[in-house]
């Protein structure tokens, strides 16, 4: 049987405004900036993804970068593993972090998905795994806000689709304003919810050791990057010191990070994002290092395709749910009772609600 193979790649930018605007203590973000990518094989198969670039001034770089890279794999056979590679031997004389790792990221998932159509199978199965629901919280809201927007938040976002889990951003520059932030979330979640809280980043070692001797009678279910995430000693002290679980790993973009950072015992939990992981192949790599270290495995946003990838991997833990992309998307992610649902359609399920594009797109 022949492979088929790669006929062009098409990317399109679009600027879709939050509806929940995201404030964190490391920065804000006012709209949806991403490249989405099509894939063409020479049968016809088109393979879907997308990647975000953070800041509108990086969403026209980035498309082009993900077009120019895209150019590497025309006519190469449709074999996602083989186009990891010839990637992977291409860039190998410079680092592929930074927007060339999204691209790289976005170009890897487009190719899994098209690869998944071609078997006419969901993602999933693709890679081994069966229908299982996925546990899910829902982040979609719950910034750097008042108090009062917090709790009503919390009804709103638990209610739909029966979440049982959230996530709070810390890291306001007084602490007892956290600790107000902690408690009105609280006081609308029903006892046996979840509550994870992310301090993006935001604290120095010395003043998150002091403030999560604080939180850790809190009952949280984890805390995430208190600290810059490149600081895997850092981070092991805080670990180290805390009782509350640690969660870190959205900024690892490779899976060498991710060895680093275990190896260093960061943290307890670890959450790749699939656009700095390397897509669906980094992924894999990912999932296996944690299994072997007997390491959760969570999801960092692109809840489309990470509803498939941890439902393959043995030791997953939560998806991150959130809904940016669904204005875009003609089937957007189903959660029911808090657990997202692994599409019962052929590939990551990605198909461009083509009138919301074209809204949105920019030239
Ligand atoms: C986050 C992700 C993306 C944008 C802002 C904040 C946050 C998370 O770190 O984990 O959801
Ligand atoms: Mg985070």
């Amino acid at each position: 049987m022949t492979t088929d193979s790669i006929a062009s790649i098409a990317v399109r930018k679009v600027v879709v405004p939050f509806r929940i605007p995201p404030v964190t203590a490391s920065g804000n973000l006012d709209n949806f900036c991403a490249v989405l990518i099509d894939l063409q094989t020479r049968e016809g198969v088109v393979g879907r993804s997308y990647i975000w670039s953070f800041a509108e001034m990086f969403l026209s770089p980035l498309a082009e970068i993900t077009q120019a890279v895209g150019s590497v794999i025309i006519n190469e056979s449709l074999a996602p593993a083989d186009l990891a590679r010839t990637l992977h031997n291409k860039f190998k004389l410079i680092d592929t972090p930074g927007l060339l790792g999204l691209a790289l990221s976005g170009l890897d998932m487009a190719a899994w998905d098209a690869h998944a159509i071609s078997l006419g199978r969901p993602l999933a199965q693709v890679l081994g795994a069966g229908t299982a629901s996925i546990q899910a919280y829902n982040s979609c809201g719950l910034w750097i806000q008042d108090c009062e927007s917090l709790a009503d938040q919390v009804e709103s976002l638990t209610e739909k689709h029966g979440f049982t889990a959230v996530k709070l951003r810390l890291g306001r520059e007084q602490e007892k304003h956290d600790l107000e932030a902690i408690a009105a979330v609280r006081s609308r979640l029903d006892a046996d919810h979840h509550l994870m809280v992310d301090y993006n980043q935001s604290l120095t070692v010395s003043e998150a050791s002091r403030r999560l001797r604080e939180i850790d009678n809190h009952g949280l279910y984890w805390v995430e990057e208190p600290i810059p995430h490149a600081d895997f000693e850092g981070l092991a002290r805080i670990s180290r010191a805390s009782t509350t679980p640690i969660q870190a790993g959205e900024n690892l973009c490779d899976t060498g990070a991710m060895q680093r950072a275990i190896t260093a015992r960061a943290a307890d939990f670890y959450m790749p994002d699939l656009q700095r992981i390397g897509g669906v192949s980094g992924w894999l790599q990912a999932c296996a290092l944690a299994s072997a270290n007997d390491l959760l495995i969570s999801s960092h946003l692109f809840p489309e395709f990470s509803v498939h990838v941890l439902a393959a991997s043995p030791t997953r833990h939560w998806l991150e749910y959130v809904d940016w992309a669904d204005v875009l998307l003609q089937n957007p992610l189903q959660v029911r009772d808090g657990f997202a649902m692994v599409p019962d359609r052929p590939g990551a399920g990605i198909e461009w609600n083509e009138d919301a594009v074209a809204e949105y797109q920019r030239q």
